[in-house]
């Protein structure tokens, strides 16, 4: 199977997960990415069995509405039954690397609302440890030189990923070369560097279920 049909895989697993559960009232949490758009495009035979959905992009809000679905303000609505969302790397406690699509934010806003994380992934994202792929970290933009000199003393290599602003209006710095032990640990003290608006380790609220995409079949770890 290639790559997009392991994605596929896993948007279909996602939609038989959470169809049981849908009423109405039900307000779904949506991510962002080519897995995450995918999952989109299958809501549309659902529609009309939930009532909406809050976006963690602008991106994901438009492709939702365009679909026919109400994209609710996440202020406006409680608690979501679910979030559905791809991942950069994803590791055997389903803690995961996310925001190479510069929505790490909203992403974990909107986790931190959801009963339910579902991450939906092909098995090129699942790591035995975190940190290969380049940590994603927003950044308030004056203080993205003093943040940059912050994570050189943890032992990263950041670098500026120019020419992009997030729908937050703030910078992205990726960090190279993270040996990532501990990434609860890591999570709370990139937190804590003055400027940080958010890290791209979602290790504090993980994943609750994870739908791997391998080619033999959709492998479901919860
Ligand atoms: C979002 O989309 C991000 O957190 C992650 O960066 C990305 C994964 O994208 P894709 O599904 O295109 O690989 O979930």
């Amino acid at each position: 199977m290639t790559q997009d049909e392991l994605k596929a895989a896993v948007a279909d697993a996602a939609i038989k997960e959470i169809e049981p559960w849908l009423d109405k009232g039900t307000v779904l949490g949506i991510g962002t990415g080519s897995t995450a758009n995918l999952f989109i495009d299958r809501l549309k035979l659902l529609r009309d069995s939930f009532k909406g959905a809050v976006a963690s992009s602008q991106a994901s809000a438009e492709r939702l509405k365009a679909l026919g679905i109400d994209v609710l303000e996440l202020n406006s609505v409680g608690t979501l039954p679910f979030y559905i969302d791809g991942a950069d790397e994803v590791n055997a406690d389903l803690q995961m690397i996310k925001g190479g699509g510069a929505a790490l934010t909203r992403e974990k806003i909107v986790a931190a609302c959801a009963q339910r994380f579902i991450c939906i992934a092909d098995d090129s994202k699942y790591v035995a440890r975190l940190g290969e792929f380049p940590l994603p970290i927003e950044v308030i933009p004056m203080a993205r030189s003093y943040v940059g000199r912050e994570l050189v003393k943890l032992g990263a290599e950041p670098v500026y990923r120019q020419g992009v602003l997030t729908d937050n209006g703030n910078q992205i710095i990726d960090c190279y070369d993270f040996n990532i032990k501990d990434p609860l640990e890591l999570e709370a003290r990139l937190n804590a560097i003055a400027g940080v608006v958010t890290n791209g380790l979602f290790a504090a609220r993980g994943a609750d279920v994870l739908l791997l995409g391998k080619g033999d079949g959709v492998e479901r770890t919860a």
